[in-house]
């Protein structure tokens, strides 16, 4: 997340439009109001084209943020998929606890669910890929064999929420093949197909992020903007680092006391208001506005960067 001068001024609509501008955007009011919600036109066509691609594809794999395993999953998508066979990958867990992705992977497999976790970026965990889907479409595949159709290449579709790795996960499995990637949501704008050729051969569906019209439970839409999965130019970063911070003064605060040197013990940061943090934690970074004012915006940025960028350690929010 770059820092800009762009608070709060933006073209598409705001997470909140009633909030009152004049209020300082850290204040409690401020605070309990905010609510994320993040469901542009683009997300309803790919909604709309994930359906009409499922005929075609064998089976489908589902990217989940390992640091939001639950949150990162789109509750529209089991009625869309229907009895498609599914593969269920919890990306980025190198940025996640570890023992937190071990009971989040025995808790989906207790569930029958067909889960590895995995990092796209470096690649690791993706050796049980291919002979996870072999397995998972191990009846289709001797059927192909028994009709001579053994090198046909087995056709899946990969969908999640914005910013989970969908298309780190094609190139890592493509090689030369380049699907854009970039560390923002709503980064792919259309399907294509990309065919693997070495190993197991696969032709891999790449479609862009689709979250859900609303959010229930206003701390999941937190959580996913918290990790990038929701446009940052929609949001009020204020109030969103704000609410990040209470989450982790609550679980990790020695992490926050160590990251931002703050003079505070563990244990004093849970009784501080979020937003008195967030300003103790720009004046240490010397973010100061002119009249000594701290710059909780910039603050707030490089809180969310250095979250994101695991620069506060692995962290599992669910
Ligand atoms: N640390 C880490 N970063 C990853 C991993 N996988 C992907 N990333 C990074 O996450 C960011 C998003 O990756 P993309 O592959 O563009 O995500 P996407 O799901 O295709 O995103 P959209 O197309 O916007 O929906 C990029 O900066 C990647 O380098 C991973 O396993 N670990
Ligand atoms: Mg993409």
């Amino acid at each position: 997340m770059k820092p800009n001068n762009n608070r709060n001024n933006n073209k598409e609509e705001k997470t909140n439009p009633s909030q009152n501008a004049a209020q300082p955007t850290s204040s409690p009011q401020a605070q309990a109001q905010a609510a994320v919600q993040w469901f542009p036109g683009h997300m309803a066509k790919t909604r709309r084209q994930i359906k009409e691609n499922l005929p075609l594809v064998d089976a489908v794999v589902e990217l989940r943020d390992a640091r939001v395993p639950e949150s990162s999953h789109n509750p529209e998508l089991n009625a869309l998929l229907g009895q498609k066979p599914q593969v269920i990958l919890l990306n980025k867990c190198d940025l996640a606890d570890e023992a937190a992705t071990a009971h989040w992977l025995s808790q989906l497999r207790g569930e029958g669910v067909c889960a590895l976790a995995v990092d796209c970026r470096s690649g690791k965990g993706l050796n049980r890929f291919a002979p996870t889907v072999q397995d998972l479409l191990q009846e289709l595949l001797q059927r192909r064999a028994e009709k001579g159709m053994k090198g046909k290449p087995i056709r899946l579709m990969v969908v999640g929420i914005p910013n989970t790795g969908k298309s780190s996960l094609i190139n890592r499995l493509a090689g030369n093949i380049r699907a854009q990637t970039a560390d923002k949501p709503g980064v792919t704008r259309q399907n294509r197909w990309y065919p693997i050729r070495s190993g197991v051969p696969m032709e891999l569906l790449d479609t862009p992020g689709v979250l859900w019209p609303k959010f229930e439970d206003p701390a999941v839409g937190d959580r996913l903007a918290f990790l990038g999965a929701v446009k940052d130019e929609i949001m009020d970063v204020e109030a969103l680092a704000t609410r990040l911070l209470a989450l982790l003064a609550a679980g990790y605060a020695p992490r926050l006391v160590e990251r931002f040197k703050l003079e505070e013990t563990p244990e004093a940061l849970a009784a501080l208001p979020p937003w008195q943090l967030l300003d103790a934690i720009a004046r240490k970074r010397g973010m100061l506005l002119p009249g000594d004012e701290a710059d909780t915006f910039r603050a707030a940025v490089i809180l969310l960067d250095e979250l994101r960028g695991g620069k506060l350690g692995r962290i599992t929010l669910d």
